[in-house]
């Protein structure tokens, strides 16, 4: 039986980080000067923001936990002002870091020191949509939520869904590789971004933008951005294909007596339910728990259960009757075959809201805690949750720990929250998590990005050579180091 945490009170907000130290690169620091050039790029001090108050969101990320000291924050609004804000950096050696929604969750969104902020805010058009083909040309600044409440006006849909967004911009998603919910369906954002328009270290704009499906003219350059985190370039646009958008929905939320009825339950959802799943998420108990304790309007939809583990489950298909009745006929083998013990059908929108409520208002309750240790780990299904309970033994009541996650994908999140960061908590928990992810095979990373918390990390899921050939990439695109420093690669100051 491993030990379990008590849950930490609601605590001030602690500003401390996980981060590894780095030494400030030998990069300038802003003169007049630049603030007039900047000024005459922009053309308005509106866009220049140098106020100390202002900066502050630009300077603190979403879980208050990485916090830079950056000075300006730049707001472009076309491709052509990134570009001319680039060549001036470039030629005076300032530093960058393009910011898009800022709910990225490995501090890779902030400045580390004094890093210029270019937040693209302001870059949020929509330059075209071609129904018939199902692609979308919009500018990085987007919001992933925009986007997808435009697309439904044309019966298309954005390819990925993820709790941030309200927030998180197209440009974020692209350079984080973000996963999220529609990932066992939709698959990765190397899929679905069909181009990419890029502003360069130098200023230099890269334009792999064509909206084809397939092209197989040299080699694939907008891959490398893709998850990139900011590091290669600025992306300013990208071309999106959008699937159509499902008719008919369903959710259900099941409750299941161990882990590994867990696992059989989704081997069964993939069998029955086939090419209408569209979700496979699961959450411990503990995390259902905190969700429901953190907030009022967040309710097990099967109240009163005690299981240990929990399962949402949605479909997405053409057929509201058939893909009902596939539903059921799921519900019943599975409840017939013992893999479930209980289970609730969501029988309007309302309902299917607050089941994904639940689930999204997980992060939500960890982030009010003083302390998140989070990590974002590809593992192979099977021994997901061992590594939830190796850890939650190894921290005991110092912490509450929690795993939940996209288990379609193989991508667990786990989290341990307390009152406040402490040497002794952070050494319970690293490197353990990480070599034994990387004893399974899995990787530190599976959708955050490594950002500054990882960078000196991605050598537990990368080998020695890959990583120096991302370094000689790194290079090649950006000289000077001015894109992003201090994130992804170690020792890259
Ligand atoms: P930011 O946080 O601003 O930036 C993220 C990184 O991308 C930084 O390194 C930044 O420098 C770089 N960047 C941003 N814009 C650009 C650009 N235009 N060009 C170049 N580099 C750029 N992530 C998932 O993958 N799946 C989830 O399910 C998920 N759920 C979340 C739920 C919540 C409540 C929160 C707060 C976060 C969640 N995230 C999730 C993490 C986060 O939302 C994603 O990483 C998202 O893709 C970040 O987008 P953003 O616009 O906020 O980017
Ligand atoms: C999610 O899937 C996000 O909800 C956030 O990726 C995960 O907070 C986390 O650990
Ligand atoms: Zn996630």
């Amino acid at each position: 039986m491993s030990a379990r945490g008590s849950v930490a009170s609601l605590a001030r907000r602690c500003l401390a980080t996980t981060a590894r130290p780095v030494v400030r690169g030998d990069f300038s620091e802003i003169t007049a000067g630049d603030l007039e050039t900047f000024t005459s790029i922009l053309g308005d001090p509106k866009h220049v923001v140098t106020d100390a108050d202002d900066l502050l969101p630009f300077n603190r990320d979403w879980m208050n936990k990485y916090e830079g000291k950056s000075r300006l924050a730049l707001r472009p609004k076309t491709t052509e002002e990134v570009s001319r804000i680039m060549r001036h950096c470039s030629e005076r050696n300032l530093a960058v870091v393009p910011q898009g929604g800022n709910t990225g969750l490995v501090g890779g969104s902030v400045p580390v020191f004094d890093e210029v902020v270019v937040s693209m805010a302001r870059m949020d058009e929509i330059r075209s949509i071609d129904p018939l083909a199902g692609v979308m040309v919009c500018q990085a600044g987007c919001i992933l939520q925009h986007l997808d409440e435009t697309l439904a006006r044309e019966g298309l849909m954005m390819p990925l869904d993820l709790g941030a967004k309200g927030s998180c911009h197209i440009g974020g998603n692209i350079s984080t590789n973000a996963g999220g919910i529609r990932y066992l369906r939709y698959g990765s954002l190397h899929g679905s971004v069909l181009g990419l328009e890029v502003v360069l270290a130098s200023g230099e704009i890269l334009d792999v933008l064509k909206p084809l499906r397939k092209d197989t003219t040299g080699y694939d350059l907008k891959q490398l951005f893709i998850g990139a985190e900011g590091t290669l370039g600025l992306v300013t646009a990208a071309a999106i294909h959008c699937p159509p958008r499902p008719k008919a929905k369903n959710a259900t939320f099941l409750s299941c007596d161990s882990f590994p009825r867990v696992l059989e339950t989704f081997r069964r959802a993939k069998a029955d339910l086939g090419e209408i799943l569209s979700a496979f998420e699961f959450l411990d108990k503990e995390s259902l728990d905190l969700a429901t304790r953190t907030f009022a309007d967040v309710k097990n939809p099967l109240e009163g259960s005690s299981d240990g583990f929990y399962v949402l489950i949605e479909t997405s298909g053409s057929d509201e009757a058939h893909d009902a009745e596939k539903l059921q006929s799921f519900l019943e083998s599975s409840l017939e075959a013992g893999a479930i013990t209980n289970g609730a059908v969501a029988q309007d929108v309302t309902q299917f809201r607050a089941f994904w409520r639940v689930r999204e208002g997980v992060p939500e309750a960890l982030n009010t805690h003083g302390a998140m240790y989070k990590y974002d780990l590809s593992v192979p299904q099977a021994q997901m949750y061992d590594l939830v309970e190796e850890t939650r033994d190894r921290v005991g009541g110092m912490a509450y720990t929690v795993g939940y996650g996209h288990l379609g994908d193989g991508n667990l999140h786990l989290n341990c929250v307390a009152d406040a960061y402490s040497d002794e908590l952070s050494s319970r928990i690293e490197p353990f998590v990480y070599e034994r992810t990387a004893e399974l095979g899995g990787s530190v990373s599976a959708e955050h990005g490594l950002g500054q918390m990882k960078a000196s990390c991605i050598g537990y899921t990368k080998s020695d050579s890959a990583v120096e050939m991302m370094k000689l990439v790194k290079r090649t695109f950006d000289p000077k180091g001015i894109l992003n420093p201090y994130k992804v690669l170690p020792s890259s100051n």
